[in-house]
């Protein structure tokens, strides 16, 4: 009973606050007027794992108007309306996927409904939408921004001036009463450094900016000492790490576990000297569907898959295979059948899908192949990409990591590049 009433009490409590928050006037609020909150959207047909990179970029552009004085947030995206989800989703929150606490150890986030709150549903001060130059690059590659009339396309038509309220409507991840004061196209080469400059010049009066097309911007130092800080900052949530890591001890390897600081800033270097060894199965990324149609010669047909892993699996002396795949059931079905038929290999799928969305386990299937062994992935996959970040960050011996399905012909094909992990 006296446990009942604390908790209605508490309830109450953090029903007043939430009130609280949504009513403050961020006229009178100083900490509220002193905070700038930069959100960014990405391009309709971008996978999951191509905005995870986009994510990196931006990440680096709020560093970097930090480092000039600024107090920026960076609001997290909302995640939804994906190509590739079979049952689709929209307004999840980063941390469906992401532990927010261990983002928020880069540059300070808050998620897309918090940012709302904190500006009591006040309109966003100014839309950039970043579009290239109608004209091209020109001779060289110079990083530049200017202001442009709009290329029109599909994701542009969606902002319409509203002729009465003189707002901007717009997609706005599927939020309700979110608008825009103003709205702007800029032509823009460059990478999250340029767009820092572009905000700095033009914008720093702007109280929230919203970038869109933001994966128009690059990074600006691919793989350097930032990338890799962000990357390591994005931590899979508690909740998905435990389905993973459960999975792995009750069907894959008991002793698989690799210790990690629980801190991602407190990792150091000596820590991962590559002396991890994982789990005794082999992890692999079969990437098909679209990418069959789009790069069918680079990847191999499904007898191909059977033979390459087979011969794997003896050369490792693992009899366990764990698959990642966005295959159809039928192709799945019938690598499974020539593997076994083959040799006596145990395929093993995280296929829970009662208690977890698409993209959730697409983070599943990502830590698992992460842990393993020795680890192959698909050509040119951002997905596979991803896990192999993972397993850098685990401290992988290189040649366990940095490998792909050749295609049908070739015997040895281009590997992957190897996009090492530095840590200062
Ligand atoms: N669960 C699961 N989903 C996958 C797997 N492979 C692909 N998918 C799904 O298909 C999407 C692949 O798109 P991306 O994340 O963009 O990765 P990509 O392989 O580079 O594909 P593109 O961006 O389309 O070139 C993923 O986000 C998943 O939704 C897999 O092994 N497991
Ligand atoms: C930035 O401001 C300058 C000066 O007002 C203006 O000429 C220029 O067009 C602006 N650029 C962008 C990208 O808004």
């Amino acid at each position: 009973m006296r446990i009942l009433g604390l908790i209605l009490i508490l309830i109450i409590q953090i029903q007043i606050r939430a009130e609280f928050v949504s009513k403050v006037n961020p006229d009178e609020f100083s900490i509220a007027q002193d905070a700038k909150y930069l959100i960014y959207d990405v391009n309709f047909g971008e996978g999951f794992n191509l905005r995870r990179d986009v994510y990196m970029r931006i990440a680096n552009t709020v560093r970097l108007l930090r480092e000039s004085g600024q107090n920026y947030i960076l609001v997290l995206p909302p995640w939804g309306r994906l190509f590739h989800w079979d049952r689709q989703r929209i307004g999840l929150p980063w941390s469906t996927f992401f532990d927010v606490e261990s983002l928020n150890h880069f540059v300070p986030v808050v998620e897309f409904r918090d940012f709302l709150k904190a500006t009591s549903n006040s309109p966003i001060q100014q839309i950039l939408y970043l579009q290239h130059y109608e004209e091209g690059w020109g001779d060289e590659y110079i990083m530049k921004f200017d202001e442009r009339k709009c290329i029109q396309t599909p994701s542009t038509s969606q902002y319409r001036k509203n002729s009465k309220s003189e707002e901007w409507d717009g997609w706005f991840f599927g939020f309700k009463d979110v608008h825009a004061e103003s709205f702007k196209c800029v032509s823009i080469q460059g990478d999250s450094g340029t767009l820092k400059n572009l905000v700095l010049k033009n914008f720093s009066e702007a109280s929230s900016i919203l970038i869109d097309r933001a994966e128009t911007i690059l990074h600006e130092h691919y793989g350097d000492v930032n990338y890799w800080r962000v990357r390591r900052s994005m931590r899979y949530s508690e909740q998905l790490r435990n389905a993973a890591n459960e999975f792995r001890r009750e069907y894959l390897d008991p002793n698989s576990d690799i210790n990690l600081e629980n801190d991602w800033r407190n990792q150091k270097k000596e820590k991962s000297s590559r002396t991890t060894k994982g789990g005794e199965y082999l992890g692999v990324h079969w990437r098909r569907r679209d990418f069959v149609t789009a790069r069918g010669k680079d990847l191999p047909t499904i007898e191909e898959t059977a033979k390459i892993l087979t011969k794997l699996a003896d050369e490792l002396k693992v009899s366990k295979v764990y698959l990642a795949t966005d295959a159809i059931d039928e192709e799945v079905e019938k690598l499974e059948k020539l593997l076994v038929e083959k040799r006596k290999l145990e395929i093993f799928r995280f296929q829970n899908y009662e208690d977890f969305n698409d993209g959730q386990i697409a983070i599943i299937d990502q830590w698992i192949c992460a842990h393993a062994k020795f680890f192959i992935g698909s050509y040119e996959s951002t997905f596979s990409f991803r896990i192999q970040e993972d397993r850098e960050i685990l401290g992988f011996p290189i040649e366990t990591t940095f490998n792909r399905l050749c295609p049908n012909s070739e015997k040895q094909c281009e590997q992957p590049a190897k996009w090492k992990i530095v840590y200062n």
